[in-house]
Formats: structure tokens, sequence, C-alpha cells
């Protein structure tokens, strides 16, 4: 069986921080997760280069956008490797196979009647990349980025998203496509039922930004961010190339993203996927905003994390676990950054790190030939129920329970004072088969401890195992 997930592709006008980190890193738990369940996974991550936001920072630094997004989206890539993420896939928004793909889609929309040219007038917010409305700003300003907007007044191609509305609404609706967690469904119906969301334009006068693919049919006009951005999801699996690999993969599983890109991936995509006939991609789930030490992350503030910082500190596979454990997947929630050290501490080296240190110690001084058990069925299924709730921190929360009780039943046992050899088999076999349950259930978390853990169970002569996790200096 196959499965195609995505997180959503970032834009290349700065280096990833931990918001970017977060999505990658769910992908890739849940990529892992189902490649060790046999599937047959695509998992896509990658960057959105073009439009007046990369242009601008670019020129801010002196750079043409080229050679600026080549600088950055490389940032991306070294900060995935440091995760030790596993894509499958790394699009760029400016690679040549995409921006064919994008030229075909505009004609597409095109001759099929679903492009107008209008005159707009709006107020246009660089640092969001789209349009604002009065009632959006605070004293005058884009309320996220402090930024009076820019006052637009140009010919635009728009996209008819008001003959596609209805149809968008009942897919919601009935589930067609699902839209997770369920306050989200609601939220996006809430925004359709508004009619505040009009048809929405999809190009941008050259003389006003030039970075961006021109479009087919009108030679002043390059198409505007998000229908070039929404379209990587296709594109990076052959659309308009290869259709067998196509077929094969879409329509996605899974599209993953925060909330502050909802109306764009549950009303816009669906509505271009309808336009163009093709097949609508399956569940979307949108993750919370989060911020740090109770503030939005911003440059300003100064409470950017630096995602690579995390793992100088805490290796790849802490920082993944940390990450993911601190708060429910999917809601919006506060990073505390003290409470990375307590866990490490608490769940990591004390916990799992200890676990396995005391029981390979055991079974190599002991010189035990562990006795191995069928896998957990009821355990597998149970784990199997919280990803498919996507709930990541039940899955940690379950594993760290298993690993306190394992703590226990040595304790109570007490391996080192058993003198029958046969019982102290039983006992150590227990243990070896607990920690290879557990690790496989942390595999997906922290792949590059855990598969050490599996290696050293997987010797017939069992010798103690690293030291997984360094206690913090
Ligand atoms: O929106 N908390 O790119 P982007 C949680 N290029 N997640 C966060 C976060 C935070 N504080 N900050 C960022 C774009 N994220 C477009 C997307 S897709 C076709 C085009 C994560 O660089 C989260 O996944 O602004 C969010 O949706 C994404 O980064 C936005 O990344």
């Amino acid at each position: 069986m196959k499965y195609y997930l995505t997180t959503p592709i970032y834009y290349v006008n700065d280096q990833p921080h931990i918001g970017h980190a977060y999505t990658t890193v769910v992908a890739d738990v849940l990529a892992r997760y189902h490649r060790q369940q046999g599937r047959d996974v695509f998992f896509l991550t990658g960057t959105d280069e073009h439009g007046a936001k990369i242009a601008t920072s670019a020129s801010k630094q002196g750079m043409e956008p080229q050679a600026f997004c080549d600088l950055n989206a490389a940032k991306f890539k070294v900060a995935w490797q440091a995760l030790d993420i596993s894509y499958d896939k790394f699009i760029r928004t400016t690679d040549e196979y995409h921006e064919r793909a994008v030229i075909k889609i505009f004609q597409d929309l095109y001759d099929r009647g679903y492009l107008e040219e209008r005159e707009y007038t709006g107020l246009y917010c660089v640092g969001c990349e789209k349009f604002l409305t009065d009632k959006e700003l605070v004293d005058g300003l884009c309320p996220d980025h402090k930024q009076p907007p820019t006052s637009v007044k140009e010919k635009n191609w728009f996209f008819k998203l008001s003959e596609f509305l209805p149809r968008v609404r009942d897919l919601i609706a009935s589930d067609e496509i699902k839209i997770l967690p369920i306050t989200r469904k609601n939220e996006v119906l809430g925004l359709i039922k508004t009619n505040s969301l009009g048809d929405f334009s999809v190009s941008r006068q050259k003389s006003s930004v030039s970075w961006g693919v021109e479009l087919p049919f009108d030679k002043n006009q390059v198409s505007y961010v998000w229908v070039d951005a929404l379209s990587n999801y296709i594109t990076a699996v052959g659309y308009n190339q290869d259709e067998a690999e196509f077929n094969k993969w879409w329509p996605a599983d899974l599209h993953l993203m925060a909330q502050d890109i909802l109306k764009f991936h549950a009303v816009y995509w669906p509505a271009l996927l309808l336009a163009l006939d093709l097949p609508l991609f399956k569940t979307e789930f949108v993750h919370g905003f989060f911020t740090i030490d109770g503030q939005k992350m911003s440059k300003t503030v100064g409470n950017v994390i630096d995602p690579i910082a995390l793992v100088e500190k805490y290796g790849a596979d802490a920082t993944r676990y940390l990450l993911l454990s601190q708060f429910p997947f999917g809601q919006e929630a506060d990073i505390k950054a003290e409470l990375f050290d307590e866990r490490y501490t608490a769940d990591l080296a004390n916990g799992y790190g200890n676990a396995v240190a005391r029981v390979t110690n055991l079974i190599e001084k002991n010189d035990i030939t562990v006795r191995w058990e069928a896998a957990d069925k009821e355990w597998r299924e149970k784990i199997a129920t919280y990803y498919t709730d996507l709930r990541f921190d039940l899955v940690i929360k379950e594993a760290v329970a298993r690993i306190k009780a394992l703590d226990v039943y040595i304790n109570d046992t007490k391996p080192w004072q058993q003198t029958d050899s046969a019982e102290l088999t039983s006992v150590l076999s227990h243990c070896a088969n607990e920690l290879k349950t557990i690790s496989e259930t942390l595999f997906p978390f922290m792949p590059a401890k855990a598969a050490a853990v599996l290696d050293c169970l997987n010797n017939d002569k069992i010798k103690k195992g690293p030291n997984l996790f360094p206690r913090l200096s």
C-alpha cells in the first residue's frame, strides 16, 4: 500500500526555524512509522521560492533572487540532514520541471475558462504574500508583520473560485476530503459561509513583481505565489512528466501544515484540483501555531529557535523526541525551552538510556541467551490507533510508561541477587523483549538511537549497549 505525505514548502526568505522543524519532524515520524509497517512511502518537502517577499529579501542582501534561493534552500537541506529527516524528495519551486508544469497548469486553467482578467485595487502585505482587507489591519498595519501594506492597483488574472465554493463546501462537510482536527474543519466551513472568499488573483504584473513564472498566455504577468506553491504537491510526483509515477502517488494521503495556511490548503487547493479535473487529496491535518516561552516567535523579540542549535545541544534524536513530546499534536501551545532539559534528563538519560544500560549490562554479565517472544500484537494495535489520530504524544507517553514499568520490574525481581539460572534467563529475557518493543515503538522518533539498541539486542551474545544519552553539562 502506498502512503504519500507532504509538509508545506517553506519560504526561503530566511533560514529554517523551530516551527518549520516541528512540521517536518512530524512528517518524518509518520513516514518512518508507515515504512516500518511495510508501506510504500513517499515523503515530500521543499521550498517556496518565487514572489515579492523572496525578491525583496534577496535585494536587501544585494543578491540575485536565484542565488539567494540557492543559498537558503541549502540551509533547509542542512537542517533536515541534521535532524535526520528521511524525505524522498525535496522540491524547489524554481526547479525547471516544476516551472514547466506550472505553465501547463496555467494554460489548462485558462483554456477551461476559469481565469479572468480584472482590474484590482487592494492592500497587499508582502510579508504574508496576500491581500488584506481594511478589517484585518490593526492601526493601519498588518497584524503579523507590523508593516503598512502596499496599495496595489493593477490588472491581474483571477481564478473563479466562486464557481467551486459550493462543491468544496460539500466535499469538506461530507468528509470526502478530511480536514482535521474537527475544529479546523468547522473553521473552514465557517469561513466559506461568511461569503468573504471571493475569486482570487493568481498573477501579478511583471512590472511590479518579476520573480515568478511567466504566464503562457500573457507575457506581462507572472504567477502569483499560491498556484505555483500548491501545485508542488502534484508536480513533485510526476504531474506533466511521468504519468505512471503520478498515478502511483497522487492523490496525497496527507498534507501537513499549521493553521496559518489553512485557507489556501482547504479551499483554494481543492478548488484548483477540481478545476484541473484531478483527484482530490485525502486528508489535511492542521496543527496549531506555537509560541516560545509565551511569546510569538519573532526576530525582534529574539526568541527564534534555530533547530541546529538544539541538535548541537541534545543530538538529533533527542531533539526530535523533545519537540514532539511537549504537547498534544494539533493544539496551539507554548514551547518552554527550560522543559527540554528536564525532559531530556527524566525520559531519556534516566529513563530509556538507563534502562538500556541496565538490562544489556545484566545480560552481558550473566552471559544470558535471550528467549525471544512473539511481537506484542495488542500493543501494536494500540499504537496504530494513536497514529491514525496523529497522537504522537500518546505514543511517547505509553512508551515512557512501559520504560517505567520495566524499571520497576527490574527493581522488584532483583536479577543481581538471583542465583537460579533458569529464573535469571526468564527475567532478563522478559527485560530484553520489553526493550525491543519499546525501541521499535520509539524508532520513528529516535531512529539512530533506537536502531542502535535493536542492533545490540540482535546479537547472539548481547553486550552492554552504548551510552545513548550523555548527561547534559
Ligand atoms: O507559509 N508553530 O511557508 P512558511 C508551528 N510557503 N508551526 C510553524 C510555526 C509556528 N510558530 N511557524 C512556522 C508558507 N510553522 C508557504 C507554504 S505550501 C504550498 C506553501 C510551520 O515558511 C507550519 O508548518 O511561512 C506552517 O504552516 C509553515 O511552517 C509555514 O511556513
